[in-house]
């Protein structure tokens, strides 16, 4: 390996030595150090600025986020009976973004439900839709939808509890 030196009072001095026996102790050690530094530094950024900005919720407006009213529907007493006519009330709900778009399921019956989706879906901004277990009793189970979605849902334990949500966006 050829090495130029350059002098500031312009005298020049070219060297030849051996990289390998240059590399070896010290030199070796700050090296390998400089690199585990430079790797470490690299998945600290890659972690904190690069991950959080790719995984980051998309943009939402406001009116869609705090809608003015919200949508509630019941989960009537007797939905377990399959022979009941009624069970999701109201079983079509059509939903305007901006509107109306923070659903509410409310378990009147004395018994557990899901809410669970024919086929799975899920908002970009709220994540997958769906119960995730039982909704007890007089508790509830809400959803924030802020894009357009048509949905057919229906409960885990009693299929025959069905219900539909036509989600769009405002008509003005
Ligand atoms: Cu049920």
């Amino acid at each position: 390996m050829v090495v130029e030196f350059h002098f500031p009072d312009g005298n020049e001095k070219i060297t030849t030595f051996n990289v390998s026996k240059q590399l070896q102790g010290y030199d070796y050690g700050i090296g390998i150090i400089t690199i585990i530094v430079g790797i470490s530094v690299s998945i600290i950024f890659y972690q904190m600025y690069y991950l959080p900005e790719s995984f980051a919720k998309p943009a939402v407006a406001e009116h869609i986020l705090n809608p003015i009213e919200q949508t509630n529907i019941s989960m009537i007493p007797g939905s377990a009976n399959p022979d009941q006519q009624d069970n999701f009330v109201p079983k079509l709900v059509n939903i305007q973004l901006g509107i109306d778009n923070h659903v509410i399921w409310i378990n009147d019956d004395d018994t557990p439900h899901t809410v669970t989706p024919d086929h799975s879906i899920a908002d970009s901004y709220s994540g997958p839709f769906g119960s995730s277990g039982v909704v007890k009793a007089g508790e509830k189970y809400e959803f924030l939808f802020t894009e357009s979605h048509e949905i057919e849902y229906h409960c885990e334990p009693h299929p025959w509890m069905t219900g539909t949500l036509i989600v769009t966006k405002q008509r003005f």
